[in-house]
């Protein structure tokens, strides 16, 4: 039986080394968010499907883990690296290992801040920027629809410091904001797109003097988990935030169309954490040598109260 077994292993592995096996390495980030958990199952998913080998690591939001995941992947002498850095500064060196072994690197979900970008072969995810200026507009469209004026004060829950969307879903949002001078950000700090610090952050700001002077509260999260903790928050201090607040996020979770339907928050702007199968169409595009585009963005949507309700079954059935 064993020494069944053993042939059965090698006949496997020679078949996979026939039929040119491709070994991936995924440095994935961590499993802080609903979007993260459906990201991993996207990429976990769409490489078992493909007969892809995957190597599959989580750094738990620690930089110094993707980088040792990274080495390993190097060591082991993989095809292809997958990562999706968890800040945007300090990965030269490591990329440089990388481009030193031979190993072609994409970066899946989020961008890294560097003045070479031949360290990388390319990036494919959501375009931040983009995402900050929808929720921006959307915001603006409602305050003129409801009070006749883009006029409030914004608290705003950010996401990981230093983190591509973090700084890019700020960005955009205060690019649009800014030509409404009586609509201001007045308090920011960061939830790191957790529920739990989302929470705790919420209950700051409750207690803060801005929140009290505050006559249009309203509530941007750069992720929809920390907007969750953020309403959880809010109801325990006996705030209604359907009624007394505006509240927007981003990712559009299931989780979100559900809060939204039930009317304790009004809009989430999009962001496709399904990025599995367009992951792997340029891994193998990059092994069967074929040229690569250096970025790759997903389409996306902005969901509100108008729609959330018809659309939940459809965004359950997701992810
Ligand atoms: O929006 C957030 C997650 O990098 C785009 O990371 C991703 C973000 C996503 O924690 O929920």
């Amino acid at each position: 039986m064993r020494k069944a077994l053993a042939l059965l292993a090698a006949l496997a592995v020679s078949l996979g080394a026939m039929a040119g096996e491709i070994t991936v390495g995924f440095a994935q980030l961590g499993a802080e968010s609903m979007w993260r958990t459906a990201n991993t199952d996207s990429i976990k998913g769409e490489a078992a499907k493909r007969g892809i080998k995957l190597i599959f690591s989580d750094a738990q939001q620690k930089q110094e883990n993707q980088i040792k995941a990274i080495q390993s992947f190097i060591a082991q002498g993989v095809d292809v690296i997958g990562l999706p850095p968890v800040v945007n500064s300090g990965w030269e060196p490591v990329l440089r290992e990388a481009q030193e072994a031979g190993i072609p690197v994409i970066l899946a979900d989020r961008t890294v801040d560097t003045s070479d970008d031949s360290l990388y072969v390319s990036f494919i995810g959501s375009n931040f920027i983009e995402e900050g200026r929808s929720a921006g507009k959307w915001l603006v469209r409602e305050l003129k629809a409801k009070y006749g004026e883009a006029r409030g004060e914004v608290f705003e829950l950010v996401g990981t410091v230093g983190a591509a969307p973090a700084i890019d879903r700020k960005k955009g949002f205060e690019e649009v904001i800014a030509q409404y001078p009586g609509l201001n950000i007045v308090k920011s700090q960061s939830g790191d797109f957790t529920r739990a610090k989302g929470k705790e952050v919420m209950e700051a700001f409750i207690k803060s003097p801005e929140w009290e002077k505050a006559k249009t509260k309203i509530i941007y999260g750069h992720n929809d988990d920390m907007v969750l903790g953020a309403i959880q928050a809010l109801e325990e201090a006996g705030v209604n935030p359907g009624q007394e607040c505006l509240i927007i996020g981003v990712d559009a979770i299931a989780d979100a169309f559900e809060a939204i339907a039930q009317g304790k928050m009004h809009c989430t702007v999009e962001c496709n954490p399904l990025i599995g199968p367009q992951f792997y169409d340029m891994v193998e595009g990059i092994v069967a040598g074929k040229e690569i585009p250096k970025v790759v963005y997903s389409n996306e949507g902005t969901y509100d109260y108008y729609c959330a309700a018809a659309l939940l079954p459809w965004r359950r059935s997701l992810y």
